[in-house]
């Protein structure tokens, strides 16, 4: 069986800004074990570990699988792409509702996206918010709201708000426009707070990925689960049934991977949250990808890092 580490480095389409930090191009790694591939992409201002990290520890199990051992990854992209690599996917993955639109924040790449929307508006979009002055983001999403009138908003703010600015901000929207606010405040509780005092629903990201404590709270819609910054699916699969058990949404999240993670993301939103459009509209921020025309990966794409056999 062949066994390899692959790193991939693919340029932007569309300026991509995490944590106010602009990225030039988006580098990964692949791991191929045989037939079965998958994806190590730590996301830069999101997971905890580097690239370079990253690809120490996919090394390091490589070199344990080559040996007949059995690895155990702690850093949670390695843990993803392994499991990805291990698992055996459906031939033809269960059918799942198209990704909700996520909007650029460059104005010209926004204005692309939503150019057809007036004749075919989306159930529902996601905004960033919590990124400028309170006005401008409220103008901007009366004009959404106006222009598209059967258009629902997620809303993300990324955990950039106060309490005080939360509230202020969601008391001036529509409770009827808003399925939910991701992440509006830097801890549960003001997050909870917000909820209970605005009447809006709320969705939890950041906090699981973190690993912060959360109980269920009146108004929590959601969970939004990236598993490349979750770490392996089990972590991932507590979580899908901790949300059943109370009703929550599962949103399946993408941390800008290549078409290889998207896929593999997709088959488990599939799997874990059927029905559910996921949160995989990221594809359009990279202006090539890891697969040829085959949809396999590619190695004319990829640089080749490690092989043993
Ligand atoms: O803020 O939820 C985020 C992608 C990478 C890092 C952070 C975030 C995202 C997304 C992915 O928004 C798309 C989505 O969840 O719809
Ligand atoms: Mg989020």
């Amino acid at each position: 069986m062949r066994l390899a580490l692959y790193r991939y480095c693919l340029p932007l389409a569309r300026p991509l800004v995490l944590r106010g930090r602009r990225l030039d191009e988006r580098a990964g790694l692949l791991l191929q074990l045989g037939s079965g591939w998958g994806e190590v992409a730590p996301l830069p201002g999101f997971s905890r570990e580097s690239l370079d990290e990253a690809q120490a520890e996919a090394s390091h199990c490589l070199g344990i699988l080559a040996a007949g051992g059995v690895p155990a990854p702690r850093l949670p992209s390695v843990c993803f792409g392994l499991a990805c690599a291990r698992r055996a996917w459906p031939e033809r993955p269960p059918p799942l509702p198209a990704p909700y639109p996520l909007l650029p924040d460059d104005p010209e790449a926004r204005a692309v996206v939503t150019a057809n929307w007036r004749e075919r508006t989306p159930a529902v979009a996601k905004l960033k918010v919590a990124r400028g002055p309170l006005a401008e983001e409220l103008a901007q999403i009366r004009r959404l709201c106006r222009d598209f009138p059967a258009l629902q908003l997620v809303l993300d703010a990324n955990r950039g708000w106060t309490r005080a600015q939360a509230l202020a901000f969601g008391r001036s929207l529509d409770p009827a426009r808003i399925l939910y606010l991701e992440d509006p405040c830097e801890t549960v509780a003001d997050m909870a707070l917000v909820a209970a005092r605005t009447g809006l629903a709320v969705a939890l990201d950041e906090p699981l990925a973190r690993g912060d404590a959360w109980h269920p709270f009146a108004g929590l819609a959601a969970l939004v689960l990236k598993p490349t910054l979750l770490g392996g699916p089990d972590r991932c699969a507590r979580l899908v049934g901790r949300a059943r058990r109370h009703g929550l949404r599962v949103i399946v999240s993408s941390s800008f991977e290549s078409g290889l993670g998207l896929a593999q993301l997709a088959g488990l939103a599939a799997e874990w949250a059927p029905g559910q459009a996921p949160g995989l509209d990221t594809a359009g921020w990279l202006a090539a990808d890891v697969l040829g025309a085959d949809g396999r990966p590619d190695p004319a794409r990829l640089e080749c890092l490690h092989e043993a056999r």
